[in-house]
């Protein structure tokens, strides 16, 4: 069945079975030893960027994902007995760019340790397109993404709204090797685990090729996947 109409519905759809379980563990074998709950640049390695590629060539998300959609950012997230961690709810708001510029409609230009992050227009975050590869199975007690069905077409809420929308949220929970594709705009929030197993994510960032004004991506040389060869 295809995940189009729950994906524009709701802003969320999950994909079973992207990945097979020697996928799984041979992507395990390749992440980095992480200090804390995630890393932001695993794009700029070769083995996520290849997998950047295969996921656009799969037939379940290619049939979601708009045209000319290209990866823009690779986040490693963790959570087990030594690292466990929550997120109150929150909407996706800010992108990695290239270099700061005056653009009508963005703003809330931030810096982080890889580079300078903006809130673009509105227009763009509607178009991005988040794809979550999970690694380990996702139980209610592994600290599941919930998220608010539909909440990503009211634009940008107010924070002050935010928590008031958390009513008749769901949680995402996954097997190994499913892929939770969602608008980044959806109202989302991230519970704790209790502590006793491990649930790493691949948290992709797709969007279109090119930016309004003088926005660009920061994406290293080559990170930009556009080839479609299909792997299901
Ligand atoms: O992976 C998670 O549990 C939370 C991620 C999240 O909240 C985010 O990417 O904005």
């Amino acid at each position: 069945m295809s995940g189009v109409a729950p994906f524009l519905r709701d802003g969320f759809v999950v994909l079973p079975g992207l990945l097979d379980a020697g996928e799984c563990s041979e992507l395990l074998g390749q992440l980095p030893g992480v200090a804390g709950p995630g890393a932001r640049t695993m794009l700029g390695q070769g083995w996520c960027a290849e997998l950047a590629a295969r996921l656009l060539g799969s037939n379940a998300l290619n049939a979601i994902m708009p045209a000319g959609h290209v990866a823009v950012q690779c986040t490693f997230f963790e959570k087990s007995d030594s690292v466990n961690w929550l997120v109150p709810v929150h909407q996706d708001l800010s992108i990695p760019v290239r270099d700061r510029c005056v653009v009508d409609g963005a703003g809330a230009w931030s810096r982080k340790e890889d580079g300078w992050y903006v809130q673009p227009p509105v227009a763009v975050l509607e178009q991005l397109v988040a794809v979550r590869v999970h690694l380990d199975s996702c139980g209610a007690e592994d600290g599941p993404l919930f998220v608010v069905p539909g909440s990503h077409r009211l634009g940008v809420i107010p924070s002050a709204a935010v928590v008031a929308m958390r009513g008749g949220e769901r949680a995402c929970l996954a097997a190994a090797g499913d892929v939770l594709v969602m608008r980044p705009l959806l109202l989302h929030r991230s519970s704790k685990s209790s502590g006793v197993s491990r649930r790493r994510v691949l948290h992709f960032l797709f969007g279109p090729a090119s930016l309004p004004g003088g926005l660009e991506w920061r994406v290293r040389e080559g990170t930009c996947h556009e080839t479609h060869h299909r792997f299901n």
